[in-house]
This record gives C-alpha cells, sequence and structure tokens, in this order.
C-alpha cells in the first residue's frame, strides 16, 4: 500500500469513526485547477518538448522517453495556480504507468527559484487514485501543479486524469499506527541492566503484568506503577519493572491490560553489532570516493563531486560572489545529512564525538568496519574520521590570503536540489561561503583533539593538526565576531550561531589537554564558560559547544588548575539529567521548555546520555549507568510511537529518512538508510510541508513521521549518528 493510499484509509476512517457528527463545512472549498479532467482538451497544461499529450479515453497521455536524467527533465504542468500561505489544500490525481516506474508529483512554484511545496512520488501500475492533503507554505499565484517523469533509462507510457488541487479543505486528521500499548526496548535489554516497558491505558490503578519467553510462558510477573499523564506524550501511563529477571534469550514479551509488547532480547550481542553499525554508517556518507559495492553490498555508488559532469566537483571551489578571490580544493569528508552540503561546524561536533568515543573506549579500537581502510594497522573508527578530518583542514584560508588561518563555514550547492539525487548526479555549481569565527574554533578543537589521538599511527598528520589547529585559534582570537548570519540558507543548512564564547572554550581545552600549555590553560580558566552550568536542556550539539570542552577536562588526563571542581561540574549536569529522566515516565532525560522538542532531539537526548555516562565513569554510581540504559530504550522503541529510531534495530524502526541517495521510498531502485542509522526524531517546530499537513498540533513525542519527505523531523545527519555511536558503544562496553 503506497503512502497516498495509506492516508486515503486513514480519511475513510475518520469519516467512519467521526460518522455521526456535522460534516465540516464545504463552502470555502475552492478547485485551484482547470480542466483536470481533460475534456476534450489537454488545455491549459503543458508538457515538455517532445513529450506530446494526446487524449485517450478522456485521459492525457504521454510516450515518456527514455535516456533522462532527473524527475524533471520531462513532465506534464499547469502554471498560474494560485497558493495562499498557511491555507491546506488537497492534491489528487488519478495515474497510470508501465509498472515500476514513478511520478514526482509536486505542488512548486512555476518560476525561479523552483521551490516545491508538496511532493509525492507513487510508484505507479494500473489506473490508481492519488489523494493527499498539505499546508502551503507560501502566498503565489504563480504555483504549479506538475508530474515529472524523468529519470528512467527506458522509454514508458504514462496516462493521468481528474488533477485536482482544492484549497481550504479541513487540515487531514493523521493517526499514526502505534500498535500494542505495551511499549519496550524492542531490540535487547542488558541481563543486569534496568528493564522497563510502559503501558498506555486509561485505568489509573496497578495493573497485573507477565513478562513471557519466545514459548509463551509467564517467566515473571509483577504489578505496574500509575504515572499519570506523561506531558511529552499527553498519555496516561504506568511502567512495568522487571528488572530483576535476568536470563538472556530472544523473543520476550511484556504482557498488560490485555496488550502484548513487541518481542525483544535480553543480552548483549545487539549493542556490539549497533555499536559497528553506527560507525559503518559514514562510509556511505562520504564524498569524492566510489562506494565499493563489496564492502556495503546494495550501497555501492560513484564517487561524488569529484569534478566529473554533471557534478561542477569539489576540486576547485569559488566563493560565493565577492567573498574570495581563489578556489579550494575541498574534495572528501562525509555529506552532511541528506543533502549534498558539508558545513565545518556540523563536521566539527560530529568528528569530536568520533574522536570521543575512540579516546573513551579501547574495545572500539578493534571493531571492523569494513571500510576501504580496513587492515592498514590503524583502528577503522581513525580511518574513518580522518576522512572528515582531512577535509576539515582544507576549509582553511591559505597562508598569504586574506583571513589567512580562518576557516569557511560551508561549502554547498547554489540552490536546492530535488529528491532522489544521487551525489554524482548533482548538477549545482559548489560554493564556499565566507569564514567565520565558530568553524575556525571548531578546526582549532578538532584539529587539536587529533593531535593527541593519531599521534602514535601518524606523527607527520598530528604535527600537521596541531599546527592548523594553533593557527585557527590565532585567527579566531584576531577575528573573534565573524558569525555566519541566518540568511544564508539557500540551497544548503545556515548553521547560523550568534555565541561563540563556547567555542573558544571548547578549543582552548582542547588545544590545552593536547599541548598542556601555559597560554591555553589560561583561556580556559579565564573564559565564563569554565564556571558556567553548561548542561542545559540540550547538553551539547553543533551550536553549544561549551559541554565538549568540559567533558574532555573531566575525563582526557591533565593537571588544570581546579580539576576537581570540573569534575564534580560534570556530575553535578549527570545529576540534573537523572532527575529529569526519573521524573518523566517514558525514562528521558529530555524535558525541553514548553515540551518543545527539538530539531534532531533524538541526538540532543543521546547527547545528554553522554553527560550521564561520563558521570557514571567519573562515580561509578550505578544509578547514571541506569539512566543510560533506560534513556536508549527511549530510542529503541519505548516511546509513545512504539517505533525504534534506529533502521533495522527493533520490529518497527525508520526507514526513510530523508536523503537524496537512501530515496526508496521515491524510487525503487535506490536502497532505504543501512541497518543503524538515526532519525532526527520528534520536531515540536515541524517546519517542513509534509510533517504540517499531517502533524500540526502534535505533542511532544508525536511530532515525528517516517517519511522522506518530512526533513524536519526524518533526516539523517552525521552528528545524529556521532551521538548514536557514542552511547551504542558505551553499552557494548558495560557487558554487565
Ligand atoms: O540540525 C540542524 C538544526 O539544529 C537546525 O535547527 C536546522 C535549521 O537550521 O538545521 C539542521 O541541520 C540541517 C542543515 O541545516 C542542513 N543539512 C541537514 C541538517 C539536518 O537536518
Amino acid at each position: 500500500m503506497s503512502l497516498w493510499e495509506r492516508s486515503r484509509t486513514v480519511a475513510v476512517l475518520t469519516v467512519l469513526l467521526v460518522g455521526g457528527a456535522a460534516a465540516p463545512a464545504l463552502a470555502d472549498e475552492v478547485e485551484q485547477v482547470r480542466n483536470g479532467g481533460f475534456d476534450g482538451t489537454t488545455d491549459p497544461f503543458w508538457s515538455t518538448s517532445g513529450m506530446p499529450m494526446t487524449l485517450t479515453g478522456g485521459q492525457a497521455c504521454v510516450d515518456v522517453p527514455g535516456g533522462t536524467t532527473n524527475r524533471w527533465d520531462v513532465a506534464i504542468g499547469q502554471n498560474d495556480v494560485p497558493l495562499v500561505a498557511g491555507q491546506s489544500y488537497r492534491f489528487s490525481f488519478d495515474a497510470s504507468g508501465d509498472a515500476g516506474h514513478v511520478v514526482r508529483a509536486i505542488v512548486g512554484l512555476a518560476v525561479s527559484p523552483y521551490d516545491t511545496y508538496f511532493e509525492q512520488s507513487p510508484v505507479l501500475g494500473g489506473l490508481t487514485h492519488y489523494s493527499s492533503t498539505f499546508t502551503a507554505s507560501a502566498d503565489t499565484a504563480q504555483g504549479q501543479v506538475g508530474f515529472q517523469l524523468g529519470g528512467s533509462a527506458d522509454p514508458w507510457h504514462f496516462c493521468l486524469d481528474n488533477v485536482s488541487l482544492v484549497g481550504g479543505v479541513p487540515p487531514e486528521v493523521y493517526v499514526p499506527d502505534t500498535g500494542p500499548r505495551v511499549r519496550v526496548n524492542q531490540v535487547a535489554y542488558l541481563p543486569a541492566g534496568p528493564k522497563t516497558a510502559t503501558v498506555v491505558t486509561t485505568v489509573t490503578t496497578p495493573l497485573p503484568w507477565k513478562l513471557l519467553d519466545s514459548a509463551g510462558r509467564a517467566v515473571a510477573r509483577g504489578t505496574s506503577t500509575p504515572r499519570g499523564v506523561d506531558v511529552s506524550s499527553g498519555q496516561n501511563v504506568q511502567t512495568i519493572d522487571f528488572g530483576r529477571y535476568r536470563r538472556p534469550g530472544t523473543g520476550y514479551t511484556v504482557v498488560a491490560d490485555g496488550q502484548t509488547s513487541r518481542p525483544f532480547d535480553i543480552g548483549t550481542a545487539a549493542y556490539d553489532k549497533l555499536r559497528a553499525d553506527a560507525l559503518k554508517f559514514y562510509y556511505t556518507q562520504r564524498s569524492g570516493i566510489a562506494i565499493d559495492d563489496a564492502l556495503r553490498p546494495g550501497y555501492g555508488r560513484a564517487a561524488g563531486h569529484v569534478d566529473v559532469a554533471p557534478n561542477q566537483g569539489d576540486g576547485k571551489v569559488p566563493c560565493q560572489a565577492g567573498v574570495c578571490d581563489y578556489t579550494l580544493d575541498v574534495r572528501g569528508g562525509w555529506y552532511d545529512a541528506g543533502d549534498h552540503g558539508k558545513y565545518v561546524v556540523n563536521g566539527g561536533i560530529t568528528t569530536w564525538e568520533i574522536l570521543s568515543e575512540y579516546e573513551r573506549s579501547h574495545a572500539v579500537r578493534t571493531v571492523s568496519l569494513k571500510i576501504p581502510e580496513s587492515g592498514n594497522r590503524v583502528p577503522d573508527i581513525l580511518d574513518e574520521a580522518r576522512w572528515e578530518l582531512d577535509f576539515l583542514l582544507r576549509m582553511q584560508v591559505p597562508a598569504g590570503k586574506p583571513l589567512a588561518g580562518m576557516v569557511h563555514h560551508k561549502i554547498h550547492d547554489q540552490a536546492w536540489t530535488g529528491l532522489p539525487l544521487l551525489p554524482d548526479q548533482d548538477p549545482q555549481p559548489r560554493e564556499l561561503h565566507p569564514v567565520s569565527t565558530a568553524a575556525t574554533l571548531n578546526l582549532a578543537a578538532v584539529a587539536a583533539q587529533a593531535a593527541r589521538i593519531y599521534q602514535p599511527y601518524d606523527p607527520a598528520f598530528a604535527k600537521r593538526a596541531l599546527a592548523a589547529a594553533k593557527t585557527a585559534y590565532t585567527a579566531a582570537k584576531a577575528n573573534p565576531a565573524l558569525l555566519a548570519p541566518e540568511s544564508d540558507g539557500v540551497g544548503g543548512g545556515a548553521y547560523n550561531d550568534t555565541k561563540v564564547s563556547d567555542e573558544f572554550y571548547w578549543a582552548a581545552a582542547e588545544l590545552y589537554l593536547t599541548t598542556g600549555e601555559r597560554s591555553y590553560q589560561q583561556d580556559v580558566l579565564a573564559s565564563p564558560e569554565h564556571t558556567a552550568d553548561v548542561f542545559g536542556p540540550g547538553a551539547f550539539d553543533w551550536a553549544s559547544t561549551a559541554a565538549a570542552g568540559r567533558l574532555d577536562l573531566a575525563t582526557v588526563p591533565n593537571r588544570l588548575p581546579g580539576l576537581p571542581a570540573v569534575k564534580a561540574s560534570v556530575v553535578k549536569g549527570a545529576e540534573k539529567y537523572l532527575a529529569i529522566a526519573k521524573a518523566q515516565a517514558y525514562g528521558v532525560p529530555y524535558a525541553p521548555t514548553n515540551n518543545s522538542w527539538d530539531w534532531g532531539s533524538n541526538s540532543t537526548i543521546l547527547n545528554n546520555i553522554v553527560v550521564l555516562a561520563t558521570g557514571y565513569r567519573l562515580t561509578g554510581r550505578p544509578a547514571f549507568r541506569d539512566a543510560v540504559l533506560t534513556g536508549f530504550d527511549y530510542v529503541l522503541g519505548r516511546n509513545a510511537l512504539n517505533q525504534s529510531y534506529v533502521t533495522g534495530y527493533g520490529e518497527v524502526s525508520s526507514q526513510n529518512q530523508h536523503s537524496r541517495w537512501y530515496a526508496h521510498e521515491l524510487d525503487p531502485a535506490l536502497p532505504n538508510p543501512p541497518a543503524g542509522t538515526l532519525a532526527g526524531g520528534p520536531n515540536s517546530s515541524i517546519q517542513d510541508p509534509f510533517a504540517q499537513g499531517k502533524l500540526t498540533g502534535c505533542v511532544g513525542q508525536f511530532c515525528y513521521i517516517d517519511d522522506i519527505q518530512s526533513w524536519s523531523t526524518n533526516e539523517e545527519a552525521i552528528n545524529w549518528n556521532s551521538a548514536l555511536a557514542w552511547v551504542s558503544g558505551f553499552i557494548a562496553d558495560l557487558r554487565p
């Protein structure tokens, strides 16, 4: 069943459920498409040249030529469609096509920059009715309804009828399928770890529960603890604690209130696999290298952005107009997320977190990631991080140029591209954006950290990295307020950040930890961030990096004056997240102000768990370790949506993360994201039109949808997987 059909079913169900209620007023519903039924003529629809429309049995049909690259290379459409921002529209049509071919049906802007406000890409077959509701994000008289048909090697046949765009419809009532009301970590509980489940129920008194083994035998019983209404989900819930049961096995379920949970294991094996998968994610994010299908079956692809047409390449990238007079070779690195951009601030925190996992864990050093460098005597985790480090170093302004030593904030396409689009097929010009203080300090911090870590493996690289870090730090001090603006968000993310005292602190901390030099020590001690409470609702992310510095000062051996207070501050941060986790019925160490969940909330939760894990390392207090594990249960399925946010982990997991190349939902020939890919997660602000069409009014945990179009709730990203890698590696090392 396609998504369109799913949403139709939901709509039908909704009608049935509210059957007795008065129908909503339809007076304002207005058809925006002219002659959508193709009565006697195909006017005023147009088709691209060389693909005439014919009227066949009251439908508009075309012979689609083969050998085109992009969906938009050949299309049928209608222009001058008016759209009103904030208004809900029902977009529907009937279409048929040679089996397996795809139509990209869009409502967008008919003129440059050709923004897409809504799109769906059903896989065609016999004549089928497709219907979906969305909310327009812009006002325009120059809207377009389009049916893009390109991208097929072979010619094929397509027919279209009953095209309709009705404005003023009531927003669709979307009801997620959340399955059984007993919620568990769908992957595995550690044998000696805590084991809690949640039952969503109207009952407010304790309920009996039992734990069943794979043969259906009850192996433990008890009664649940009522927790009242959980703010993060709006649900009345009770907690089931079966932590006393420790026998390893597979196929366990928990039964309560007449409901049986999804199955799970008790054991450690899944965490060994997840630790590797979360890191293996980075190889297929690589830019500038062909992905070897033998290493990642199903994921092989040509190298992206290596100066082979239609790519414009990353080998000689100029600046945006007026920004600089040179080009840089900025090949390599990882694509940031589902887009083809490469951003130093996000690459920085990601690489830091991966190197931090390396610094914390001995076991991770022997984990094979099946990458081209495997077997070269350097731990695979360091080989993978090096791919990004080399790119970050290339983003530094060369000596002799204005602002030498500073670092360009980002490099990406001149304009946003559509989906799907393999990296090597991106035709956009690439541009370097201005330098920023934040990007420069990211390089200073991460290159300094790399210098101490790579020293035993590649002393020449370590030396070069340290020199670059020192140069960057000095340049940032001379240019302390070059801030990336929010407005620079065309063709790539802005990653704007107005506060850089945290980046200064982090960079000084890493330089001090690597060199022990007095000047960096002084900067650490003088920084306002050094004594501030840096553990807010989210501990750290690409914009807030003070906690990264603090955690390393507390754990990497050093002689900083006042070190006990630094360690105590981290323990205090861990206590804070522990208290939050205990107060949350779902055990999550995250309670954002006004229950407004962040973009990428899964990574925020995981980074808060990193603080809990560090608290455990510093004190050995079991409560911190237990909060790490219980917090991770949320990510793996003990949550309001009853799904795991890690692809391939758990009976129901995110599969359709927003990505231009893991775009299976849009093109059956492309793969889903690889196992071990984290989805961004619930985001109360639902910035994308697809989520707005489905989730308007959502409460906290419900602000998520596993659809490729939902870039604000369901993207994959390097900085989110690094949090997954760090925490799953920590859990794999626990071995209780
Ligand atoms: O993760 C970023 C989030 O914190 C910001 O609020 C958001 C809007 O600026 O951007 C997110 O990052 C995206 C970036 O801008 C472009 N590549 C994909 C990133 C993940 O969605």
